[in-house]
């Protein structure tokens, strides 16, 4: 057994690793994440996690839900340290990893790795308190300046299989025509299906965004796999003809960022000109990629974080047109159910804290996005189109799939899994 697996099993069971291995491994992080770019370009599958915080036992529970690494191949998008009493064990554990299977996890940055953020929120004090010194603040600190500050996700199907599906395919072939295609699933931990809805097959792409009217209660999972939609659009827009009828449609490229959108980036080939080795800046293109929030509003807002700005659907609409993408997946924000998509399902947040800070209340999810097996292709260019029309003019059309999403939702880890419960309360959410 390696040094690196040794430092894996023991961060696993909760204990630390020496202060000269965290030295060690911070350089190593350092070394392969210097080498990625600002947008890490991920295949599909991958699942997709938001905001963890220290919840070292909960990060357990995820792995049990979504799988272990490197089975499963991940995408956290931040937020790893503070408020959780955890966030040593839970980020040295995430870096192991990630050095140990760089290919298989991608860790994005949040805007809580960072110094000045750490210091307040309690990071920092953990690492005083447990290494007696603040080097191992220090250490972490310079591998924060190195994370990513996005990834894109590539070749993302546009439909799910069903949970348990291949069980009956006779069933599968005597299906009705009109039947929808499975688009989105939610499953409990224990892996039942709690919700789907379907994406209505049409003859034109334009006309295939998801109808939430098609939200279905759970339904015998053997019997709703149907047919690839109908490609009749013009060539070039995602919908040209597919005389094959295979399954799997074009979907977009799903951009995931820690906080949203902002002002000055109207490309995703424009985030790719930052240069992200430094400490989060007070305002501009990174900051904003790490503090944002979308709202129900038009155009921009100040946001209540003195941090970022909130965005509408209009502006999420324009950049997901203009980037050919089919979503933009975040983070940092709490939401009680784990994940909520927004403006037409152009947008979601990831949450996966339960409980947090011990005391929320709310479950957490993970994203699942499978692989187009129909050989379609991701759609992959991404550096926006200034020729097309700027989308707000009322004729965005739906020219990319969105893809097909597996939420699977859980809840904190039992409390005999896990040291000492919360007492200090916790003042604001909004960090
Ligand atoms: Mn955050």
């Amino acid at each position: 057994m390696s040094d690196l697996d040794e430092a894996i099993a023991l961060l696993r069971s909760c204990r630390l690793i020496p202060e000269a291995q965290v030295r060690e491994l911070c350089y190593k992080a350092r070394e392969l994440l210097i080498e990625e770019a600002n947008v890490v370009l991920v295949d599909a599958p991958v699942t997709i996690c938001g905001d963890i915080h220290g919840q070292f036992h909960d990060l357990m529970e995820l792995f049990r839900v979504g799988g272990d690494v490197p089975d499963t191949n991940y995408l956290f998008m931040g937020d790893f340290v503070d408020r959780g009493f955890y966030s040593l064990e839970t980020f040295l554990l995430l870096l192991c990893l990630k050095v140990r299977y760089p290919d298989r996890i991608t860790l994005i940055r949040g805007n809580h790795e960072s110094r000045q953020i750490t210091t307040v929120y309690g990071f920092y004090d953990e690492c005083i308190r447990k290494y007696g010194s603040a080097n191992v603040w220090r250490y972490c600190c310079e591998v924060f300046d190195y994370l990513a500050l996005g990834a894109l996700v590539l070749g993302a199907s546009s439909e799910l299989e069903p949970t348990g599906s291949g069980l009956n395919n006779a069933a599968q072939a005597t299906l009705p025509p009109d039947d929808g295609v499975l688009e989105t699933e939610v499953l409990n931990s224990k892996g039942e299906v709690t919700m789907s809805s379907y994406r209505r097959r049409q003859r034109s792409l334009s006309d295939a965004s998801t109808d939430s009217r098609n939200i279905s209660p759970p339904r015998d999972i053997s019997a709703t796999r149907g047919q690839a939609p109908t490609r009749s659009g013009m060539p070039g827009t995602g919908a040209t003809s597919d005389a094959t009828g295979s399954i799997g449609s074009r979907t977009g490229a799903i951009l995931c960022v820690h906080g949203g959108l902002s002002p000055v980036i109207d490309t995703v080939d424009r985030i790719r000109l930052i240069d992200r080795k430094q400490e989060v800046p007070h305002e501009g293109a990174m900051c904003d990629l790490l503090w944002s929030d979308p709202d129900d509003i038009e155009g921009w807002g100040l946001s209540p974080r003195g941090a970022g700005f909130l965005f509408g659907g209009d502006i999420v609409k324009r950049f997901n047109y203009m980037n050919d993408l089919s979503l933009v997946a975040r983070a940092h924000q709490l939401v009680m159910e784990g994940y909520k998509e927004m403006f037409d399902g152009g947008i979601v947040t990831v949450w996966s804290a339960p409980n947090y800070c011990y005391r929320c209340g709310n479950v957490a999810a993970i994203l699942e996005l499978g692989e187009d097996t129909s050989g379609g292709g991701t759609i992959a260019r991404s550096n926006g189109d200034q020729g097309r029309s700027n989308g707000v003019s009322g004729d965005v059309e739906t020219h990319v799939l969105s893809p097909g999403r597996r939420y699977r939702v859980f809840e904190a880890a039992a409390q005999d899994t896990r040291g000492m419960p919360a007492k200090k309360p916790v003042a604001d959410y909004f960090l």
